[in-house]
């Protein structure tokens, strides 16, 4: 089904559902939803998960009125798949948005997500929501691929990484340090360049107030709002009033930045009166580029970081925020994942997902409200189109290792290596000779997994068209 009959079918069964014409009163009783999106911030970097120089009163104080999910797993452990996951429900091995040969896409990159995905803008805006986008993107930046054509009414954003667009400065060095490069990435309004190189220094600022804006023009209609920093990616950027205020030096600078950004869009939604309205979730794309020494974060109590299928690359700092609704200082120990954000976010706005279609994920809304358990019991991990890891329960399989961005070889296990990442969340453990039994249990839902699973062409292989 080509996207847009998917909305004004989406539209007509709304309308069959009483929302059609939905008036004010019923569209407050429908949630507001706003997903915050790090980039490479890892488990560790948090005050209130454990960081110990790091301060994020903000995020403190959403987690204390909210609660904190200590079992939450994004579906990729580099930027691309990752967001194609958030905003699909679906693996990326489903839509075509990973890749063994290239991780992410690239301004040389002529992909991007396919029309025929639909994402949890598109099924919000199908369902009346104001839809705004404010950040990285990272699912194409080629006009058909662009938020804009993608389910979201507005756009300010990077349309890539960070580091993307460099001019000078080979190497490591030219990444960290601002005085041997520069990065040429564009600021886009919607479908425009408006500014170029983007000025860095103040992006956090400017994303959090294009979405506080936009929360207080749409205050009296449901709304979505996606603000996916490109902080705490390399190269670190924060503004003046940021300089050199942390402990935890430049990196330490950047994370308070964006957590007096999630205060501010807080504070908007207690202004509005829309606190007791509005689902806010936390988290972040993947685990922390270890590569970057100090400039990297830290996945804390779990092993590896970002590009690796170590927890560190996937697990991370996950806040929920609904005052009223989540009982507050919660401690979710289920496992759950951004896949599962889609289908929380449709049943809580009723939208109806397509049924021509796989997804990965279930409603979290049981598990945020208190109502019922997690409904995830197993976890995927993929690198590129590889499956190198399953976790069924607390018990989680390797059939491939390998520590990305280090130079190591993949390393294939046959018997896999067995954890028990409750008992041993930071994987040093290794325990396959005790449970022969557990491994086989956990190989037949590979299987069953990989039976669902038809590749399709990547996205992220496909060239710049020739101008
Ligand atoms: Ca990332």
């Amino acid at each position: 089904m080509k996207r847009r009959d998917f909305i004004k079918l989406a539209g007509l069964a709304l309308a069959g559902a009483g929302w059609g014409r939905a008036t004010q009163a019923a569209d407050r009783k429908r949630p507001n939803f706003v997903v915050i999106y790090a980039d490479d911030l890892g488990y560790g970097d948090l005050s209130c998960f454990g960081h110990p120089t790091i301060r994020t009163p903000n995020l403190d104080r959403m987690a204390a009125e909210g609660a904190k999910l200590t079992q939450f797993y994004s579906a990729a452990s580099v930027c691309t798949p990752s967001r194609a996951a958030l905003l699909t429900g679906r693996l990326p091995i489903r839509s075509g948005m990973c890749s063994d040969r290239r991780g992410v896409l690239f301004p040389d990159s002529g992909g991007g997500i396919p029309a025929s995905e639909v994402t949890l803008a598109e099924l919000l805006k199908g369902a009346g929501y104001a839809t705004g986008c404010f950040g990285k993107w990272h699912l194409g930046h080629l006009p058909p691929f662009l938020p804009t054509n993608n389910g979201f009414d507005t756009y300010l954003g990077i349309p890539y990484s960070n580091d993307m667009d460099r001019v000078g400065g080979a190497g490591r060095a030219g990444i960290t340090n601002p005085k041997v490069a520069y990065f040429n990435v564009p600021l886009m309004r919607d479908d425009k360049v408006i500014e170029r190189p983007a000025d860095q220094t103040t992006i956090t600022r400017r994303y959090t107030e294009a979405a506080v804006d936009f929360i207080q023009t749409h205050k009296d209609k449901p709304f979505f709002v996606y603000l996916a920093h490109n902080m705490p990616h390399v190269p670190l950027f924060r503004s003046k009033a940021f300089e050199d205020k942390s402990l935890r030096g430049l990196y330490g600078d950047v994370i308070e930045e964006i957590d007096w950004s999630v205060g501010q869009v807080l504070e908007a939604l207690r202004r509005e009166g829309l606190d007791k309205n509005t689902l806010v979730l936390f988290s972040s794309d993947n685990g922390p580029w270890l590569t970057f020494n100090e400039h990297g974060g830290s996945a804390g109590p779990l092993r590896d970081g970002k590009g690796s299928t170590w927890e560190g690359g996937m697990r991370e700092p996950t806040i929920a925020w609904w005052p009223g609704t989540i009982r507050a200082g919660s401690l979710l120990t289920d496992m759950a994942s951004t896949l599962d954000v889609l289908p929380t976010c449709a049943e809580l706005a009723g939208a109806r997902m397509p049924e021509d279609r796989i997804y990965d994920g279930a409603s979290m809304v049981p598990l945020l409200t208190g109502t019922g358990p997690g409904r995830r019991n197993i976890m995927v991990y993929y690198r590129g189109t590889q499956l190198r890891a399953l976790r069924k329960g607390p018990w989680k399989i390797h059939l491939y290792t390998r520590t990305e961005y280090r130079g190591q070889t993949l390393e294939k296990h046959d018997p896999p290596l067995l954890f028990n990442v409750e008992v041993d969340p930071g994987e040093q453990y290794e325990v396959g000779a005790r449970h022969p039994d557990i491994i086989a249990d956990l190989l037949a839902e590979v299987k069953k997994h990989q039976a669902t699973v038809k590749p399709v062409p990547s996205q992220l292989e496909i060239p710049l068209p020739k101008a």
